[in-house]
């Protein structure tokens, strides 16, 4: 298929970064492949397989604990990685960065130990209806355990979070905000630095998953006055396996490792053991080596690209879906309308196309897209649907592959309204 959507943004030669990503010149059934399942996870570019294959080729060794060469390596790779991730969500310091296995981990990490630690009995734990379900069973399950409250910030029917009630839903005995940055279902990006100063006014920390923010948009930590900020590399262009958590150092000093043993102590006795330093402190047993260095290639792909750039390209790309879907009047799409207010994730629904049904048809046509509740089960009960199609968009994506896109699910339409 064409790529000449590269002039959709000018800053960014959309063609070149295309031949950057291997996997983007498949068929699938004798299709070009048009990529659309971003949410789910991104693609590879090069740069980031060639670092797996070279930490494995070349200097395969554990960390922090070898003398020899490889070993040293290894470790200064892995470091430096941690580095990168730090700089690219704007850490105040590398420390404040635990590598996790994806956003899950890091958002269980926290609610397994601080929040374990401060959350009682009629506390409060704020939250909202669009949540991930990582981002809602953890609080569900400490709520339960500790007798506090779960309560939602309201929505409004176009997806945003209705922020009048802000005041009455954050109050003193709010513990934790746990908010979401950029909605997986909806799209909607949420204004996390209001919430975070509304957190804080109540004396309550603010927990940001940022798995679909962090790959998509600028994103600075510190400016968004986030406690903790969850993330997954998987969808950031690096491999599966590795993720992190931010906390903020002084939260993070305070804090008890969830799990123990080797890598996280200082000294051990047969009695007990003191802890290691961060961040190794929460960080036990081996960990994710070639993946964690990956990630932090990942994270220079991002950053040659600009993440202004990326973002830009993707609002330029949205605002042109949602345009071509507007022309399709047998789909309800969801979320806000404003490309201000979102990111390139667009859910629809007809009632009388499963998902599912559509999500083959169009596979068949070589069109990846996801089908199902998207791990947001509460959420499609609020729309009113078993669940949605959803394509999700990302810098290597073009108005071309949207008008594919388009075209394939006018041709669903068709076939199962007429069998043609
Ligand atoms: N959403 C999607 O297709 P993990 O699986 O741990 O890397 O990410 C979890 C997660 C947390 N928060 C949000 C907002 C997410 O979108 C996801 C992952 C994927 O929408 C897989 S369900």
């Amino acid at each position: 298929m064409a790529t000449q959507a590269a002039s959709a943004q000018p800053s960014l030669d959309v063609a070149r970064i295309r031949e950057d990503f291997p996997i983007l010149n498949r068929m699938v059934y004798g299709k070009p492949l048009v990529y659309l399942d971003n949410a789910a996870t991104s693609q590879k570019p090069r740069s980031v397989i060639e670092s797996l294959v070279d930490y494995y080729e070349n200097y395969n060794a554990n960390v922090h604990r070898g003398v020899h060469s490889l070993s040293m390596e290894a470790t200064d790779a892995m470091e430096a990685a941690r580095t990168k991730v730090a700089k690219f969500v704007g850490a105040e310091t590398d420390e404040c960065i635990i590598w996790t296995r994806n956003a899950t981990e890091s958002l269980n990490l926290v609610a397994h130990t601080w929040a374990r630690a401060h959350v009682h009995e009629g506390d409060e734990i704020v939250t909202t209806p669009m949540e991930h379900h990582s981002n809602l069973v953890p609080w569900q399950e400490l709520a339960i355990a500790k007798g506090a409250k779960l309560r939602f910030l309201p929505m409004t029917d176009e997806g945003t979070l209705d922020l009048t009630a802000v005041d009455s839903v954050i109050s003193k005995r709010t513990k934790l905000v746990a908010v979401t940055q950029a909605s997986n279902s909806l799209g909607t990006i949420n204004p996390v630095e209001e919430l975070a100063q509304a957190a804080h006014a109540h004396g309550a920390k603010i927990l940001v998953d940022g798995a679909q923010s962090a790959p998509h948009m600028p994103v600075n930590v510190q400016d968004l006055g986030a406690d903790f900020f969850a993330f997954s590399g998987h969808k950031m262009m690096g491999p599966t396996g590795i993720g992190a958590l931010y906390t903020k150092r002084e939260i993070l000093d305070e804090m008890e490792p969830l799990l123990t043993g080797g890598e996280m102590v200082l000294q051990v006795t047969y009695e007990k053991a003191s802890w290691a330093d961060l961040p190794m402190r929460f960080e036990a047993g081996t960990p994710n080596i070639a993946d964690a260095i990956a990630f932090g290639v990942a994270t220079d792909y991002l950053n040659n690209l600009g993440m202004d750039n990326v973002r830009k390209h993707e609002e330029s790309l949205t605002e042109y879906a949602l345009e071509r879907f507007s022309q399709i009047k047998e789909f309800t799409v969801f979320g806000p309308r404003s490309v201000e207010l979102r990111g390139g994730i667009i859910s629809f629904h007809n009632e009388n196309l499963h998902p599912h049904d559509l999500g083959t048809y169009l596979d068949r046509q070589g069109i990846a897209i996801r089908t199902g509740h998207h791990c947001t089960m509460p959420l499609m009960g609020k729309l009113g649907v078993p669940a949605t199609a959803r394509a999700s968009l990302y810098v290597y994506n073009t108005e071309a592959e949207i008008d594919c896109l388009i075209e394939a699910i006018n041709g669903a339409l068709r076939y199962f309204r007429n069998g043609s």
